[in-house]
């Protein structure tokens, strides 16, 4: 018999496809209900899947970034200035809804993608031209987390670091990768709100983006002569998916419940911001960039088909090797890139990327497996052949060396709940409260545990990727997803996860926290410092 623990601990998902169907009547092409009723009915697959179109640099800043305000700017001069305006408009998430009011980068949900390159620095100046005067969930101050740049403390949107409306505030992104480490370089980030109390609402209320890196091996160019190159899909066959889950009211607004501290569960998966949208597909292999936006689901992703997916990466970090997975489990704010390769299909056929994780109002993951899950996307095989030049690389990154004689430091985070406050270690955030301070140039090891009973805590610590060391006493072995550099890690029910982690580059204040976001907000989250 299957322990409901088992389903919960790493690597054990891949082979759970096999377990009898729970919900044996599901219906792949109805909608299916979630945990938030009573958003008004919606036909799937009405919409075509949303591509955010790329962000554009612009000649100038005015007023000019001020170069003393960011630490080691000259050593990484921008080369290229982005100006975000972050905005109030309305969105269309379904046809057959009305549109209704949300917050974008650029006035659009998800923001514009962002292309950046390895060794080519950049400025991000964010605006705040958000109306001081919103009624309604969502606070309209704004700082800007690039989730998880190698970022100086000034530019990582510190959660008291915010802008209010009329205000912007100027992100200095070196794209350098940590300890000048090639084996430290990153692919899949995401940009959104951390604003101290209010990361949940602005999170839902729109405010989220890809950040795309590149260098002289995953160039974003499936054509490449360099014989190195991984030569990935690339272009239109490079496709980032944020998924959320929202909840609408009978008028079609968003609806969001400011009184839950535990965990918001919408009844309508989003996909790009568009309610079970199709996306037509080419007989070739496409490189997707799943990324789980939140605010407090866990997914399961597997295909309809039965056919497994090759993941590349775990969060920014690619894999030693490719893995083939017959699904992938994502807790909020953990991504995972990921080749499907369509070849094998037929033109016409329907497949669906399916959530099969089953999780109830007010909980975390059960661990069980809905089969066959609910359908999120539908990807319709396309009826023209497109050539593929593209290829999957035996070799990706190698792990960096783990030497455990630079550790300076063991430390423990306990992780629980009391009278609707999330604790670690028994205490809410302070943002002027130092938690740790750590030597730069040192290494520690960090022990995570979880002493609740019902949620699973997405933890995630900003700046620095960490390896697992243990997990519940295990190593992750050769063919684990999870032997991989992370940024977010999940730490289920009474789980003990033990990290390591350097610290190197800059100075400053930084977090750790929950990323299911009510739990951040309310105040699952501590600050460690970089100290001289
Ligand atoms: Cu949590």
């Amino acid at each position: 018999m299957i322990q409901r623990r088992d389903l919960l601990t790493w690597g054990s998902m891949a082979g759970a496809s096999s377990l009898a169907p729970r919900r044996a009547n599901a219906q792949l092409c109805a909608h299916e209900p979630l945990a938030f009723p009573g958003s008004p009915r919606t036909t799937p697959w009405l919409s075509t899947l949303p591509i955010p179109p790329l962000i554009q640099p612009v000649q100038r800043l005015d007023p000019a970034p001020v170069p003393g305000n960011h630490q080691r700017y000259s050593e990484f001069e921008p080369k290229l200035f982005y100006d975000v305006n972050v905005q109030a408009i309305t969105h269309r998430f379904h046809p057959e809804l009305p549109p209704t009011p949300i917050w974008g980068y650029g006035g659009m949900v998800p923001g514009p993608t962002f292309h950046a390159r390895y060794g080519e620095p950049v400025l991000v100046r964010f605006r705040n031209s958000l109306p001081a005067s919103h009624v309604g969930f969502g606070l309209p101050s704004i700082a800007t987390h690039l989730h998880n740049g190698h970022t100086a403390s000034e530019s990582d949107g510190y959660p008291s670091d915010f802008a209010d409306p009329g205000h912007f505030r100027d992100h200095h992104y070196a794209n350098r990768p940590a300890g000048d480490d090639p084996a430290e370089i990153m692919s899949t980030l995401w940009y959104h709100d951390h604003r101290e109390d209010f990361t949940a609402q602005n999170v839902v209320r729109g405010l989220t983006g890809f950040y795309l890196l590149f260098d002289d091996l995953d160039t974003g160019n499936e054509r490449d002569t360099n014989p190195k190159a991984f030569r990935l899909p690339a272009g239109a066959y490079d496709v980032p998916l944020i998924f959320h889950d929202r909840a609408f009211n009978a008028d079609g607004t968003m609806a969001y419940d400011v009184f839950n501290t535990a965990g918001i569960l919408g009844d309508r998966y989003t996909v790009n911001n568009a309610i079970q949208p199709r996306f037509e597909v080419a007989r070739r292999k496409y490189r997707f960039r799943l990324l789980n936006g939140g605010p407090s689901r866990f997914y399961h992703f597997a295909l309809s088909n039965g056919e497994r997916m090759v993941q590349l990466s775990n969060d920014g970090n690619m894999l030693p090797h490719p893995i083939a997975v017959s699904g992938v489990t994502l807790s909020p704010a953990e991504r995972a890139d990921v080749i499907i390769d369509f070849s094998n299909a037929r033109r016409g056929d329907q497949i669906f990327l399916l959530n099969q994780l089953e999780q109830t109002a007010g909980e975390g993951p059960t661990g069980h497996l809905m089969l066959p899950g609910d359908p999120v996307l539908r990807f319709d095989v396309a009826s023209n052949d497109t050539a593929d030049p593209s290829r999957i690389p035996e070799t990706l990154r190698p792990l960096p060396r783990i030497d455990m004689r630079e550790v300076k430091q063991e430390r423990l985070w306990k992780f629980d709940y009391l009278n609707s406050n999330w604790l670690v270690n028994g205490k809410l955030f302070d943002t002027a409260r130092i938690d740790a301070m750590i030597k730069r140039g040192s290494a520690e090891v960090w022990t995570f545990r979880n002493e609740g009973t019902t949620w699973s805590h997405p933890i995630h610590i900003h700046f620095e990727e960490f390896q697992i060391l243990e997990f519940n006493g295990r190593r992750p072995g050769p063919g684990d997803v999870n032997r991989a550099r992370k940024d977010t890690v999940r730490l289920g029910p009474n789980d003990e996860i033990k990290i390591f982690m350097r610290f190197r580059d800059f100075l400053g204040r930084y977090v750790m926290h929950c990323h299911n976001v009510l739990h951040e907000d309310h105040s699952m989250m501590i600050r460690w410092d970089v100290v001289p």
